[in-house]
């Protein structure tokens, strides 16, 4: 028999609340608020009970700097044991020859990416925040924009066009051929579509440069087999464990190249680490266990099916879904089609008193700033984890488009709160 999150939860709760009952009582809050609200942020996940524990155990008192077999203290022995153990897990599980288990997170990661790919002031190609990318792909206030140079290349912008707000390879090249820029980094925080990751390689030969993929949102697909893979086209690979790949909150590089594993290792670890969490790589290694069984995969298989199913249901009462539609586990909601006033400031703020949570997301091209926007993102893999399927995402679409075209009104919100948390009720977590 599993044992429920909700058991696991109580049991640490109630160590925590022997010592100090301020910070279980929050704790609680925060269990009971995920049992009873739908979770839609595509970013976001629940744990099994085996990664939440394990990265609740004594690994936490460990320091292990440096690598499994070359640490800077002693006592390591068990922690090499389960660093490798994520290692090999890692490379089972994305097909490749090295993997780095340590980043703390996504953003990390690529910290560490850029310092092995580039020199400071070093010029990369990126697709820019606004269309889709992440703060660590260049966004002038983050590393990548204060110590690198980031050139960007584009979408379609053409309602005409087949691949309209996909991305546009020929943009792509012609960027490339225009700014040679050393690397060129692909891998998105909100593209519903697949990524060629072979027609971005051929673009990299083509101008010299070396190709990054941040894979942090399709992670659990690509481990599934369910989104074609980043390896053998990219140099290097980031990710984070925590979104569809349903692990501890990290992140993880990995590449095929021993040389390039060097400059990995050294800029994770002194570059821009000191000592591991280790407790989160007992967790990764478990999480990539859980990843490397079958039954990962049919899951997987059942969010790319519930993002479909959503997307249409969405479309159906009359919300346009950016790029018509979605390859993956999220989409991007463009509300102006609704109504031309509606913002997803507003939208996000009513669906969560409903108990929907998503985030506001800009839509491409959108003229809104990035804390209102006109759109909302909305992803799958927690719901799916919830056991959800095709149904309950035509329940869920309706409780949105009920709530939004009520403009928030109080009556509706309560009413849709009551039957979100019923639907919970019927699909405890991890039951
Ligand atoms: N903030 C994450 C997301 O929500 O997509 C990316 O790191």
């Amino acid at each position: 028999m599993t044992t429920s999150t909700q058991t696991i939860d109580n049991a640490i709760l109630d160590t925590i609340a022997a010592t100090d009952p301020q910070v279980a009582q929050i704790v609680r809050a925060e269990a009971q608020r995920q049992e009873y609200t739908i979770e839609l942020i595509a970013s976001e996940n629940h744990a099994s009970p085996a990664v939440t524990v394990a990265a609740g155990t004594c690994m936490t008192n460990k320091y292990a700097e440096g690598y499994p077999g070359r640490r800077y203290y002693g006592g390591c022995a068990h922690h090499d044991q389960v660093e490798q153990l994520a290692r090999d897990r890692a490379k089972e599980l994305f097909g490749c020859k090295f993997a780095n288990v340590q980043p703390h997170s996504g953003a990390q990661a690529n910290t560490a990416a850029f310092m092995a790919m580039m020199e400071p002031g070093d010029t990369f190609l990126s697709l820019v925040l606004k269309d889709g990318g992440h703060l660590s792909h260049g966004m002038f206030l983050n590393f990548s924009g204060i110590f690198y140079k980031p050139v960007h290349y584009a979408l379609h912008y053409d309602k005409n066009h087949p691949q309209h707000e996909q991305i546009d390879y020929d943009s792509v090249l012609a960027a490339a051929k225009e700014h040679k820029p050393k690397m060129i980094l692909c891998g998105y925080s909100a593209y519903p579509r697949q990524i060629d990751f072979a027609k971005f390689r051929e673009i990299a030969d083509e101008v010299g440069a070396t190709l990054m993929a941040d894979i942090a949102h399709i992670a659990g697909l690509v481990a599934a087999g369910e989104h074609p893979s980043p390896f053998p086209h990219a140099h290097i690979v980031t990710t984070t464990t925590h979104k569809s790949l349903r692990g501890p909150r990290g992140g993880l590089i990995m590449t095929n190249d021993e040389e390039l594993n060097k400059l990995i290792n050294r800029n994770v670890f002194p570059g821009v680490q000191g000592g591991p969490l280790m407790h989160i790589i007992t967790a990764k290694a478990v999480a990539f266990g859980e990843a490397l069984k079958p039954e990962f995969k049919v899951y997987q298989q059942q969010v790319i099916k519930n993002a479909q199913a959503l997307a249409s249901a969405m479309t159906e009462h009359g919300f346009r879904i950016t790029s018509g539609g979605t390859d993956n586990h999220l989409m991007l909601v463009d509300l102006t089609v609704k109504d031309a006033d509606l913002t997803g400031k507003d939208a996000e703020k009513w669906l969560e008193d409903a108990g929907l949570i998503t985030n506001k997301n800009g839509i491409p091209d959108d003229p809104r700033s990035p804390m209102v926007t006109s759109g909302l993102r909305l992803g799958t893999p927690a719901t799916t984890t919830r056991g959800f399927k095709e149904p309950e995402m035509a329940m869920i679409a309706a409780w949105i488009n009920r709530v939004i075209e009520s403009k928030g009104d109080e009556g509706t919100i309560t009413a849709v709160r009551a039957e979100v948390k019923s639907l919970c009720e019927r699909f405890p977590l991890h039951h």
